[in-house]
């Protein structure tokens, strides 16, 4: 596959922060490479200066997700943390658009696109193809690649950039499966131009 980036292609960066992280309370194991990957599609994209999205987990202290509200996880990326923070091996362009999302106590929202004005931000760039990567394979990656789809714009799923936390085995490639599926085509580095 030769994926040539156009102006109208963005990449969107999902939940790169320290608490998914090594070292993080909610960190998915192996993340090194995965990062490595995402700062080096960072640096294709800030090179040919197209869009460039980072989506963030968002939660109040006591967010509906968490262990002790009796959700899934433990407490993890809560507003204003240092869990919650990109990591610093990302730098990020001062144009980056920044989405916070699952800010609210009630609500989970493992898509970008879910109360955020990420489809509308897009649009207004004159974005129709999202490059993403981004942590987890399975809930937040999948279901932005999902909303992505069926707000009407084409995704191509980073491989090389995604990881997941594979609480059963092969949820990761489950996920991908569903992804490529729904529309989404599976890319890695060597498949776009540098
Ligand atoms: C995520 C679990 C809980 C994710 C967010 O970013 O995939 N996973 N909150
Ligand atoms: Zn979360």
């Amino acid at each position: 596959m030769n994926l040539k980036l156009s102006p109208t292609d963005a990449l969107l960066l999902v939940d790169l922060q320290n608490d998914f992280l090594e070292g993080g309370s909610l960190a998915v194991t192996g993340t090194e490479t995965i990062l490595a990957a995402a700062v080096d599609y960072l640096k294709l994209f800030v090179n040919q200066e197209l869009t460039v999205i980072a989506s963030r987990d968002w939660h109040p202290p006591d967010h509906c997700s968490f262990a002790e509200q009796g959700g899934p996880w433990p407490s993890h990326c809560v507003a204003g943390s240092h869990g919650a923070r990109f990591s610093d091996q990302l730098t990020l362009p001062a144009e980056v658009h920044i989405v916070s999302k699952a800010s609210s106590a009630e609500e989970e929202a493992y898509s970008a696109f879910q109360g955020t004005d990420l489809a509308d931000y897009a649009r207004r760039q004159g974005i129709s193809r999202f490059y993403i990567c981004g942590l987890a394979t399975e809930y937040c990656v999948l279901y932005t690649v999902k909303d992505a789809i069926s707000q009407g714009f084409t995704v191509v799923v980073l491989e090389d950039g995604i990881r997941a936390v594979d609480l059963q085995p092969g949820d990761g490639e489950r996920a991908l499966a569903v992804m490529e599926q729904q529309g989404a085509i599976r890319a890695t580095r060597g498949d776009l131009q540098s």
